[in-house]
């Protein structure tokens, strides 16, 4: 008997956290549905993401575990998507514990603990500080060029 999983996200620069999360929502079921926040719900959400809808949707369908894709416009969505598409299980990460129980008249509804240590916030972030310290190289070298241009090529 078919078991229809749904569950919703950004899938942000995607990760161990989110491939985890998806390999847990499959044991549960036969079929999973993942439904990825588009870049104007994301606005709305107030997340700022790098990787563009398209991408992140393609990205996601590609995990064999993954059965569907379809795009989140809303939060409103999930009472109507859950009836569409029949769902047994709708299931989220533990961060958003107990903020979806209201859907619990219409299918199980599950936390699975997030992995921790990864989020597409810190990888930003380990980003960011690669690139600051890069600079930090590159103008280091070039006061030194700068020095040298002076005392050596100035002096002639
Ligand atoms: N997640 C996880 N472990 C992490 C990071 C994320 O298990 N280290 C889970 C989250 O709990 C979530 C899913 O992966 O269930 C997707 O996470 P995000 O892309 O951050 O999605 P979010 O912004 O939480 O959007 O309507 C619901 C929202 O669209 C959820």
């Amino acid at each position: 008997m078919t078991k229809i999983v749904l569950t919703y996200g950004t899938f942000d620069m995607f990760h161990i956290g989110h491939l985890n999360l998806i390999r847990r929502l499959k044991s549960f079921g036969s079929y999973l549905i993942v439904a990825v926040s588009t870049d104007d719900f994301n606005s709305l959400k107030r997340k700022k993401t790098v990787v563009p809808y398209e991408q992140r949707a393609a990205i996601v369908s590609a995990i064999r575990e993954v059965d569907l894709v379809i795009p989140e416009i809303c939060w409103e969505q999930k009472r109507e998507d859950i009836r569409k598409y029949d769902v047994d299980i709708f299931a989220m990460g533990d961060d958003w514990a107990g903020k979806f129980d209201n859907l619990s008249d219409l299918c199980e509804v599950i936390y699975l603990p997030r992995t921790i240590d990864v989020s597409s916030t810190q990888i930003k972030i380990l980003v960011r500080q690669g690139i600051k310290d890069k600079l930090l190289e590159i103008s280091k070298v070039s006061y030194k060029l700068n020095e040298l241009i002076d005392n050596v090529i100035l002096k002639e």
